[in-house]
C-alpha cells in the first residue's frame, strides 16, 4: 500500500523534485520492508523487487530515483539470511535519506560562497538545492534579490516564491519567456538538476537551457546545485537520458484540443543544457566544473562496471 501510494504521488507530482522523489522512494522501501518481516528470503526479495520496479517506473528522467533505489536494494543480491537482509536494507534506506538531507544543507553553504552581497539571482523551477544556496546567503546577512520564473505548465515557481517571500527575500516573479528580457539585471543564475551526464550536460526543468543560453550571451554566471546522486553513471556507456513528456492536458484542456484537429500539443518536462553553458556544479562533495562529471561519477558514486548488471538502468535510451 505504502509503495503504491508513494508511486502514485510521484507520478502525479504530488511528491516532486528530484531529491524529494529519491527520498520518498527510499522511505517507501523502508516502510514496506518493515511489513515483510514474516517472509522468507526469496519472498522478501521478490516483494522488494516488485516495489522497486513500480517506484522506478514513475518518472523516467530524474536519475536520483533509480540511483537511490539501486543503492537501497542492490546489495540484497548478496544476502543469505532474511533478518540480515531486511535490517541492512532498512539501514541503507534511512542512511540515504539522512545523507540526502545533509547534502542539501552542505550544498547551501558551498553555494552561498558563490553569491556576493548585492547579487541579483535568477532561479528557474523549484529546486531545494538551488534554494538552499540562496537561503544560506540570505541567512548570512547578504542583501540579495531574486528573479523567479513561473515554470509553465505546472507552476512550480509558485512554491519557490512562497519560500523566498517567507524567508524575507526580495523576489520578482516573472513569466518564463521574460528571462532573457531581465538577464541584463541579473548577476548569477542558479538552478537544480534532475540528471547530469558524464559530459557535464545538465538535464533540468524545461526552459533551463534557454536561460543558460541567455546567461551565456550576457556573460552572467550559470551555476547548478545538485547532489552527487543526480549524476548519471550509465551515461559513461553512452546511454542518453530519457526526457519525460507528460500529458498534453497539462497545457491545453481536451475540450479545446478536440477543436484543433491539426494541432499536436508537446509537453516535454525537461531539457538539456550543454556543459558549455554551465560554469560550476555545486555538490555536497565540492564544487566542480561540468567537465569533471566523470570524476564525480567514478569517485563519489563509486560506480564501476559491475553496475552494468543492475536491473535498474540509471538512464534509458532517448
Ligand atoms: P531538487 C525538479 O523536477 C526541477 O526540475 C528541479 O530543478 C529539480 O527537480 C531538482 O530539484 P520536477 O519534479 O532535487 O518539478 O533540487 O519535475 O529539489
Amino acid at each position: 500500500m505504502i509503495v503504491e501510494e508513494t508511486a502514485q504521488k510521484i507520478r502525479t507530482m504530488e511528491i516532486r523534485g528530484a531529491g524529494r522523489i529519491a527520498r520518498a522512494a527510499a522511505q517507501a522501501l523502508l516502510e514496506y520492508s518493515r511489513n515483510l518481516h514474516d517472509r522468507d528470503l526469496a519472498g522478501y526479495c521478490r516483494e522488494i523487487q516488485r516495489a522497486a520496479d513500480l517506484l522506478v517506473s514513475t518518472r523516467p528522467t530524474a536519475v536520483s530515483l533509480p540511483n537511490a533505489i539501486n543503492l537501497v536494494i542492490k546489495p540484497l543480491m548478496n544476502e543469505s539470511v532474511v533478518e540480515v537482509a531486511w535490517k541492512n536494507l532498512e539501514e541503507r534506506a534511512s542512511g540515504f535519506i539522512k545523507r540526502s538531507e545533509d547534502a542539501v544543507s552542505i550544498i547551501g553553504a558551498l553555494g552561498a560562497r558563490n553569491i556576493r552581497d548585492g547579487d541579483i539571482i535568477l532561479t528557474h523551477c523549484n529546486s531545494e538545492a538551488a534554494l538552499a544556496c540562496i537561503l544560506n546567503a540570505h541567512q548570512q546577512g547578504m542583501n540579495i534579490e531574486v528573479y523567479a520564473t513561473e515554470v509553465r505548465p505546472r507552476n512550480q515557481g509558485h512554491i519557490t516564491i512562497k519560500t523566498l517571500s517567507d524567508a524575507g527575500i526580495k523576489t520578482n516573479f516573472i513569466v518564463d519567456s521574460a528571462a532573457r528580457h531581465f538577464m541584463k539585471e541579473v548577476d548569477l543564475c542558479i538552478t537544480g538538476a534532475d540528471a547530469i551526464t558524464v559530459n557535464g550536460s545538465v538535464i533540468n526543468k524545461i526552459g533551463t537551457s534557454q536561460i543558460a543560453l541567455a546567461a551565456h550571451e550576457s556573460r552572467v554566471s550559470f551555476i547548478v546545485a545538485a547532489e552527487t546522486y543526480k549524476f548519471a553513471p550509465r551515461t559513461i556507456l553512452g546511454e542518453r537520458i530519457l526526457i519525460e513528456e507528460r500529458t498534453p492536458d497539462e497545457i491545453l484542456p481536451p475540450e479545446m484540443r478536440s477543436e484543433l484537429r491539426n494541432v499536436t500539443v508537446r509537453n516535454p518536462t525537461f531539457d538539456v543544457t550543454p556543459a558549455d553553458y554551465v560554469d560550476l556544479i555545486i555538490t555536497e562533495a565540492g564544487v566542480y566544473p561540468p567537465e569533471m562529471a566523470y570524476t564525480v561519477i567514478k569517485e563519489q558514486l563509486n560506480w564501476d562496471n559491475a553496475d552494468l548488471s543492475t536491473d535498474y538502468p540509471y538512464c534509458e535510451e532517448e
